[in-house]
């Protein structure tokens, strides 16, 4: 069809098709796709403009919106949806054209009239394309610039995963629409530079080249550099550079000096043509042009020069479908398509350096409105499906089309993998054995992907990787014969090595955290990172989440337990982030049974939500990924079978599940008189708080050791209770996961390898004096007692901020 499509317009390359379509089974015509252009960019205009104008949020905060950003992608979104697109395809669209992509989506038929005066209002059209907030189907959520474009790479990677592991599915295009200074985000290259994207010919990034950013036109285009960097990273690259006319000028005597004459312009004078009058445009243009452009602009009048200068074919539909088939021709890599545009097309305020966040004004809208013969009674119409743009509209509808994904198998995930641990044992370490047992589980093995940017062996993958393999999509031989790593790399490898960028590590969890939706397969997805640098590929997490893709990660080593290594290292403030980002449960459990349980768990939790079932009961708010922070800091094991012991299995594992479970229990000699503390640890100190019990044992203090296994469980427990009862002004109760544990009303001491903000709100929780003790300091090197020392997280400091906190009673 597209074939078709492009060969039918082409023909018309220098005037309009003569004969326009009489029924949606014709293609149309030029003529027709920039009626449904024209109309896109009214409605994207006013669909900010009513935001603005129609509106009155009574709050006085301006509602904003952005109308020339929008403009500049109007003629590729028309070629794309309208002359482009197959239904399996998917787009990542520009954060700041959400407005055309809702625009396209009401023409299509897929959207309310009701949205289209609601951009920006509560449960109204997002302000940035959102994949669980939109109304209408997105793709790829896209806001934070430069995550947008990368995601659909990696979505990409993990088609090429799917198709090699379960067999190939109707072919996809990943399509990503790009603002031009979204390429001065480093994560865009970081993305385009990682192997495991290398050769993904389903790739086309376009970039909306308008030669403007928030501020400014940016001065020195480096396309040319930006353009060689795609070529050294083994990308096609392709133009849409100048429109029809331009390029029949160029044909014309003094058409190659007028050619020269523009490309060397630079783009500060060339973008200020756009705000002048014709007769300025000539002025402007022509001034320090050499005689053979000057030559040719007298043969030109005003109105046809202006035009004719500022004919980019990032306009030129014609121009554009070309291009787009060309890119389809090198299948076997990506390509990037650098279409030039203008910031406000066709708009008042095209090419201001100041348009960024312009709107237009009453009056300009008014006009904008009657230039397309639209009323007020009317504005809001679709296309009349008696005319032939109607009947196209109708008939890319039923072609983009999509079924929703069909359930995929449910997978059945053990309570555990009776992990045993006589030793002691690292969670990191034990982590890995897990991973080992749940692929020998055959209901589980197929689905289970890991992937790290170059410390998957630093984090106890090995095991894994030497069961399962490396993916790559296709066999390499190795050359190593190191009996305790085997890298193999083929196909059917389930373990994704990315070079070292968090960034990446976090965009490709979360697509294959959505593999079910995006590619109709539904994976188990497993990340390991070391926990500092969890920050440095945050925003990435926070992206993917925020999307809705499920998926587990592993920080590991964490907190200054890593002692030798340093600052850099030790990470104090995660455990705050995994607490505090929503759809994300973060679990930091210390011991390796409470482990295996957590992460089963995690993983039935994410392959029911990945197979599309309702989150398990007991889970309840928690459709979402599972941070666990790790340490390798082998702890013996005998305090967790004593509490096995003492509580049974079932109940103990609810409570690790649930948040919290006594690991010492002391009520008996509190119940005798003894003076009450809990000591509530999580983590890698546990060994010192059991120590410092003991010790406060034998002052006569009954001290309860709590093991905080999820820090966030317990917290949203506590937060859900406290909000029923403010929104039913009633009094909250203290939640079951917090009264199980925690019966008396006795000081409380927190200890954690971490920023002592992070447990520190259990006093308030529990309406008793507490001190928290964690770290708030940098790290240093030096050893694990050194660390506890400085941080105050030693016995000795322990048994001390216990009786200080009795003493607050
Ligand atoms: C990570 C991030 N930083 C900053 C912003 C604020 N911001 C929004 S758009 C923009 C400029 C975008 O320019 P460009 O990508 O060229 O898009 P255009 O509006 O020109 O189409 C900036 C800085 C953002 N959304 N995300
Ligand atoms: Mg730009």
């Amino acid at each position: 069809m597209i074939v078709g499509m492009v060969a039918d317009i082409s023909g018309a390359r220098d005037a309009r098709p003569a004969v326009q379509p009489t029924s949606a089974e014709q293609e149309p015509g030029l003529a027709v796709l920039e009626e449904i252009e024209r109309r896109v960019l009214w409605l994207a205009t006013r669909i900010v403009d009513a935001a603005n104008h129609d509106r009155d949020t009574k709050d006085g905060v301006k509602v904003g919106g952005h109308e020339a950003s929008s403009a500049s992608l109007v003629s590729v979104m028309t070629a794309l949806y309208f002359a482009y697109l197959d239904a399996p395809d998917r787009v990542s669209v520009k954060p700041h054209a959400s407005p055309v992509y809702h625009a396209i989506q009401y023409l299509l038929g897929n959207l309310d009239r009701g949205y289209l005066p609601r951009l920006r209002a509560f449960g109204g059209l997002q302000s940035y394309p959102s994949r669980t907030k939109d109304p209408d189907r997105v793709d790829f959520s896209t806001g934070s610039v430069g995550l947008g474009a990368a995601a659909p790479l990696f979505a990409a990677a993990v088609r090429r995963y799917v198709d090699a592991h379960f067999g190939p599915r109707p072919r996809s295009r990943y399509i990503a629409l790009i603002g031009d200074a979204e390429l001065d985000e480093g994560n865009i290259w970081e993305a385009v530079a990682d192997p495991a994207t290398d050769g993904l010919g389903d790739v086309l990034w376009i970039v909306d080249l308008n030669r403007q950013s928030l501020d400014r036109v940016v001065p020195g285009m480096r396309i040319a550099q930006w353009e060689q960097q795609f070529t050294a990273a083994g990308w096609h690259v392709a133009e849409a550079k100048y429109g029809r006319r331009l390029q029949a000028a160029f044909g014309q005597p003094g058409g190659p000096a007028l050619r020269d004459w523009i490309d060397a312009m630079p783009n500060e004078q060339y973008q200020s043509l756009f705000g002048l009058d014709p007769a300025a445009v000539r002025a402007r243009f022509c001034d320090g042009a050499p005689d053979e452009v000057i030559q040719f602009c007298q043969r030109v009048n005003d109105d046809e020069l202006a035009s004719l200068v500022t004919d980019l074919a990032g306009h030129d539909l014609a121009t554009l479908l070309e291009v787009l088939a060309e890119c389809d021709k090198h299948r076997d890599r990506p390509s990037v398509l650098f279409a030039y545009t203008i910031k406000g097309w066709g708009l008042p305020i095209a090419g201001n350096p100041r348009n960024h966040s312009a709107l237009l004004t009453e009056a300009q809208i008014a006009d904008l409105r009657g230039q397309l013969g639209l009323t007020e009674a009317t504005e809001w119409d679709r296309l009349d499906p008696m005319t032939p743009a109607g009947q196209w509209a109708a008939a890319r509808r039923e072609h983009l089309a999509r079924h929703p994904a069909e359930p995929g198998p449910a997978v059945s995930i053990p309570d555990g993998t009776d992990i045993r641990a006589s030793r002691p044992i690292a969670t990191q370490e034990a982590f890995g054995r897990i991973l080992v047992e749940l692929s020998r589980n055959p209901a589980v093995a197929p689905y289970l992907v890991t992937t790290a940017p170059d410390v998957a062996t630093s984090t106890n993958l090995a095991g894994f990787i030497n069961r399962m393999g490396v993916f790559s999509p296709d066999t390499r031989r190795s050359w190593t014969d190191d009996p305790v790593l085997k890298w193999t790399e083929g196909p059917s490898g389930q373990h994704i090595e990315l070079g070292i960028s968090e960034m990446n590590l976090f965009l490709l969890l979360g697509q294959l955290g959505l593999a079910w939706d995006l590619s109709g397969q539904p994976l188990l997805p497993v990340g390991t990172v070391y926990d500092p640098f969890v920050l440095r590929g945050l925003d990435a997490f926070i992206y993917s989440v925020y999307s809705g893709a499920r998926f587990v990660v592993a920080g590991t080593p964490s907190g200054v337990t890593l002692a030798p290594e340093g600052g850099a290292h030790q990470s104090t403030i995660t455990a705050s982030v995994g607490i505090e980002l929503p759809s994300v449960t973060f679990i930091e459990p210390a011991y390796a049974v409470a482990l295996d349980w957590l992460l089963c768990g995690a993983l039935r939790s994410v392959a029911a939500a990945n197979a599309g079932e309702q989150a398990l009961p007991q889970q309840a708010g928690e459709a979402g990924s599972y941070y666990f922070r790790l340490t390798t800091r082998a702890i013996d094991q005998q305090p967790f079978q004593q509490a096995r012991d003492r509580l049974g299995d079932a109940i103990l594992r609810r409570q690790v599940l649930a948040g919290a479970y006594r690991l010492v229990d002391a009520e008996a000699a509190a119940r005798d008189g003894a003076p009450a503390v809990y000591l509530a640890g999580s983590g890698a100190v546990l060994p010192e708080v059991l120590t410092a019990a003991a010790e406060l044992a034998d002052e006569g203090i009954a001290a309860t050791v709590v093991d905080v296994t999820s820090a966030d469980r317990l917290y949203r427990a506590w937060q859900r209770t406290l909000r029923q009862g403010v929104r039913t002004a009633t009094t909250p109760s203290i939640p079951g996961a917090l009264r199980n544990v925690f019966t008396d009303r006795a000081p409380v001491v927190t200890v954690h390898d971490a920023a002592s903000h992070a447990l520190s709100w259990l006093g308030s929780a529990l309406g008793a004096p507490a001190v928290s003790l964690g770290v708030d300091a940098f790290g240093q090197s030096g050893t694990v007692a050194d660390l506890y020392r400085a941080n105050d997280l030693d016995a000795g400091s322990i048994v001390n901020a216990a009786l200080a906190a009795l003493s607050l009673r």
